[in-house]
């Protein structure tokens, strides 16, 4: 029999074993240079931990209250497309890795599942990740069918006004499968004799006009909680603030749309500092460890979104696999806060962390 993966790095050869290579290189392919593909993972390594010792650390609490809603950990699943390519059973089994594991789960617009399958298939705490299509009617329909499902929260990914370039997924001649929840309303099997499918699609659905004052029409047809999804610097930060958003998610879309954009673990704290403590700020990017979840949290997050990670635990083992990644992280955040003197993820504070910026400083 073959080994247990014992990290998510294991789990993501696993995956790469499972999946045609079309759907492993959609899933872990970054934007043009793959720049910050690297970079989003490598800043990481940058980041020093400073523990502290001699501290009760024989209890650890890791809950948290995520908009209203407590969970085990600082941890969800963030909102990644069409999980049918990865496993048969898609976002349903996802869902059922995060009800098991008693974290949020974010469902993406492009799912291979629809809304209702998801909300019935188990009791996870959902939030609901979309686009704006230029057809705002279908928006607005999705929205609604999001809030009659009991999604908790609207998460706006904001970072896409066309799709970044992915060039395996033009080699690969990337074909994106009918996206249920389109069905009857719009295909997507948008066929391109550019390459991939779902850029030629990306293109003709998504709304390349969406300007901060379109953020008041999304408050205008929900009551949800609304979160930004793809703020990078102090600037936006404070737009989304101005705009009443409920909270903030750090993001570069996982390095797959702008090449050059910042490592999101760089610039989590330049945000964190513009809000100032008006709404919470979340963050996703390159996280494979639990130390890594501990530093985001040290700069200021509330909690990581985990994407990559999770598709691969998916693709290897469906949803136990999704619960085994989640666990590991999970342990392994444990682990980090017990070996730094932390017994909640309140203990977690700035002071535990040095970043590179700050050891430069120190050695002038
Ligand atoms: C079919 C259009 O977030 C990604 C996804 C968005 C894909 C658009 C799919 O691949 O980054």
């Amino acid at each position: 029999m073959a080994e247990e993966p014992v990290n998510v790095n294991e789990f993501q050869e696993l995956a790469r074993q499972a999946l045609p290579k079309m759907y492993y290189d959609y899933y872990t392919g970054g934007a043009e240079d793959q720049h910050t593909l690297k970079e989003n993972v490598e800043a990481f390594s940058r980041i020093i931990i400073r523990p502290r010792i001699l501290v009760d650390v024989s209890k650890i609490d890791m809950s948290t209250t995520i908009l209203g809603h407590k969970t085990s950990a600082p941890i969800m699943i963030a909102p990644t497309a069409m999980h049918k390519l990865a496993h048969h059973e898609g976002e349903v089994a996802t869902a059922r890795g995060a009800a098991a594991c008693d974290i949020i789960m974010g469902l993406s617009y492009m799912s291979t599942c629809t809304v209702e399958e998801v909300a019935s298939s188990c009791n996870a705490v959902r939030f609901f990740q979309m686009y704006v299509y230029k057809r705002r009617d279908i928006t607005a329909l999705m929205v609604h069918r999001a809030e009659k499902n009991g999604f908790g929260a609207i998460i706006l990914t904001a970072d896409t006004p066309r799709l970044g370039r992915r060039e395996a997924d033009i080699k690969n001649k990337m074909i994106a499968p009918q996206l249920k929840n389109f069905e009857g309303l719009i295909s997507t099997e948008y066929v391109s004799d550019k390459g991939s499918n779902i850029e030629a699609l990306a293109a003709v659905t998504f709304d390349a006009s969406l300007c901060w004052k379109d953020i008041e029409w999304l408050k205008s047809i929900t009551k949800l909680p609304i979160l930004i999804k793809g703020v990078l610097t102090s600037e936006d930060a404070i737009k989304a603030i101005e705009a009443g958003v409920a909270g903030i998610i750090v993001s570069n879309h996982g390095a797959r749309q702008l090449d050059y954009a910042p490592a999101t673990i760089s610039v989590l704290e330049e945000v964190v500092h513009a809000v100032q403590g008006k709404v919470p700020v979340f963050f996703d990017g390159g996280v494979r460890r639990g130390t890594d979840i501990f530093k985001a949290l040290a700069l200021g997050a509330k909690a990581v979104l985990i994407g990559r990670a999770v598709i691969y635990g998916l693709a290897a083992k469906g949803e136990v696999g999704v619960k085994q990644v989640i666990q590991m992280l999970r342990d392994e955040l444990e682990l980090t806060m017990a070996l730094s003197g932390c017994c909640s993820v309140e203990d977690i504070t700035r002071s535990h962390v040095i970043t590179e910026k700050e050891r430069f400083i120190c050695r002038m």
